[in-house]
C-alpha cells in the first residue's frame, strides 16, 4: 500500500541514558545491572534513582525510585552517581548527529527530540531506511544505542519511539496509527495521567479501543477541556508541529531621535533603514523569521509594539519594510511627536531551514542583490551603498 504521509514526524529518545554511558566507559560493567543514582549506602541512603540499565530494570528498578527501594529489589546492582557534565557532552554529540539530520529540531529533554522529516523521505527512499540511517549515526558519533519511533503526528511518534525500547525502530505509518494505538493500554496516552486513568479505569476502561467508544460529550462532561485532547489523543489526531528551539530569539534595532519627529515621510524612512539593517543582520546570520516587530515611542514616552506573524520566514528588507510599514500605519493620525523607533523579527528558522524553504525565483534574485549589498558594506562600511529608499530622507540623528 502506498502510504501518504503528510508530515514524518520521528521521535528519538536514548536507551537508559546516563547508565549506557557508564556503561561505554566502564565496559567491566556491560551485562550487570546497574543503578545511576544517590549513594544506597548498604540500603540506608537517601536520595532517588536517576536511571537504571534494562539488566537492573527487570528487578523493578526505574527512575525516580527511592534509592533505598532500588537496593532492597537489587543489592547486588554497581551502584554509580551521576557524572552530569560527561552526559552533557554525550548529549551534545547527539544533538550535532540531529542537527545534521534534520534543520527542524525539538529537544524535550537531555536525550530526547522531536525531527521534523517531512520532505526528507526522497533522501533516504523509505521511512525505515531514514530510522536505521538516524540510528546508525548516532551509534557512531557516541558509541550509544536509541530508540527510533516515526509517524505521521507527534504524539504517536513519541509512543512509537518507546514501543519497542531499547535499540527500537517503531513506524506507524499513516493508514496503521489506529491499529497501532488500540490495543494499548491507555495510559500510553499523552494527557493520560493517574487521575484520568482512575476514573476511566471505574468505567472499566483499559485499552484505547475501549477508550474509542466513549463519546466525545461524555469525556468532555468528565475531564473538561482534557476531555477533548483524549478524544484526539485515541484516534491519532495530533496537529501540533515540531516547534525548533530559538537560540537567539529575535534580531531587533531601534533609534532614538534626537529630536522629536511628526514628519511622517522621515519616520517611514527611519523604518526602512531599520528594516534594512534588521534584514542584514538577518542574512549574515543565516537565518530568517516569521514575526515582524515594530516598536513605537511618542513624546510623552507612551511606547507601543505590534507585530504580524506571517506563514513563511522572511530576510528580505522590503519584506520585513511592507510589514513594518503597515503596523506603522495605525500611529500616523498622532498628533504626538516620535521619539524612538524600533524594528524586530522573531520565530526566527535556522539557516537549514531557510535554505530548505522554497524561494520563488523572483526573491532568490532580490536575496542575491542583497547579499551583494551586505558584502559591500561589510568591506566598505555602512553607508556606502543604500537602497534607494532610505538615500532620501535619511534621519537627521540616529
Ligand atoms: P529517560 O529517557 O526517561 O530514561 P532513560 O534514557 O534512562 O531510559 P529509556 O531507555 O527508558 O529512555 O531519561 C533520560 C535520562 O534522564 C536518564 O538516563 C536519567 C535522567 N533522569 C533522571 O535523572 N531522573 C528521572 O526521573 C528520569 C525520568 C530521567
Ligand atoms: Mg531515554
Amino acid at each position: 500500500m502506498k502510504e501518504n504521509w503528510k508530515r514524518i514526524i520521528l521521535h528519538v529518545d536514548m536507551d537508559a541514558f546516563f547508565a549506557a554511558v557508564e556503561e561505554l566507559l566502564h565496559p567491566e560493567w556491560r551485562g550487570k545491572p546497574l543503578v545511576v543514582g544517590a549513594d544506597p549506602k548498604g540500603g540506608k541512603g537517601r536520595g532517588v534513582v536517576s536511571t537504571a540499565n534494562y539488566e537492573a530494570r527487570k528487578y523493578g528498578v526505574h527512575s525516580a525510585m527511592p534509592i533505598s527501594r532500588a537496593y532492597r529489589l537489587c543489592p547486588h546492582a554497581i551502584y554509580v552517581e551521576p557524572h552530569g557534565r560527561l552526559y552533557q557532552e554525550y548529549s551534545r554529540m547527539l544533538f550535532a548527529v540531529l542537527e545534521k539530520f534534520s534543520p527542524r529540531i525539538e529537544p524535550l529533554s537531555i536525550d530526547e527530540a522531536f525531527l521534523d522529516m517531512t520532505g526528507t523521505l526522497h533522501l533516504f527512499g523509505s521511512v525505515e531506511k531514514m530510522g536505521r540511517e538516524l540510528k546508525e549515526q548516532i551509534h557512531r558519533a557516541t558509541g550509544l544505542t536509541a530508540s527510533v519511533g516515526i509517524a505521521p503526528v507527534k504524539s504517536v511518534a513519541k509512543i512509537a519511539s518507546d514501543f519497542n525500547k531499547p535499540d527500537g525502530l517503531t513506524i506507524v505509518p499513516p493508514s496503521q496509527v489506529q491499529t497501532f494505538l488500540d490495543p494499548l493500554p491507555i495510559t500510553r496516552l499523552w494527557g493520560v495521567g493517574q487521575k484520568t486513568f482512575d476514573v476511566l479505569h471505574k468505567l472499566g476502561i483499559e485499552t484505547v479501543a475501549q477508550l474509542r467508544k466513549i463519546p466525545l460529550e461524555v469525556l468532555e462532561a468528565k475531564f473538561g477541556k482534557m476531555g477533548a485532547h483524549i478524544f484526539r489523543m485515541a484516534r491519532g489526531l495530533d496537529e501540533r508541529e515540531v516547534e525548533p528551539e530559538e537560540t537567539v530569539k529575535s534580531v531587533s534595532n531601534e533609534i532614538t531621535f534626537e529630536k522629536d519627529q511628526s514628519d511622517w515621510e522621515l519616520i517611514h524612512d527611519t523604518v526602512f533603514r531599520l528594516s534594512e539593517k534588521v534584514a542584514g543582520r538577518l542574512r549574515r546570520a543565516g537565518i530568517a523569521g516569521r514575526t515582524v516587530h515594530l516598536k513605537i515611542r511618542f513624546q510623552d514616552f507612551k511606547t507601543y509594539t505590534r507585530s504580524q506573524t506571517l506563514n513563511r520566514a522572511v530576510q528580505l528588507t522590503e519584506d520585513i519594510f511592507s510589514i513594518a510599514s503597515q503596523l506603522l500605519q495605525e500611529f500616523e493620525e498622532s498628533p504626538r511627536a516620535v521619539r524612538l523607533l524600533g524594528v524586530g523579527v522573531s520565530h526566527l528558522e535556522s539557516r537549514q531551514a531557510v535554505q530548505l524553504s522554497l524561494w520563488e525565483e523572483e526573491d532568490r534574485k532580490k536575496l542575491k542583490l542583497e547579499q551583494v549589498m551586505d558584502q559591500l558594506q561589510d568591506k566598505f562600511g555602512q553607508g556606502v551603498i543604500m537602497h534607494a529608499r532610505s538615500l532620501r530622507g535619511k534621519p537627521r540623528h540616529s
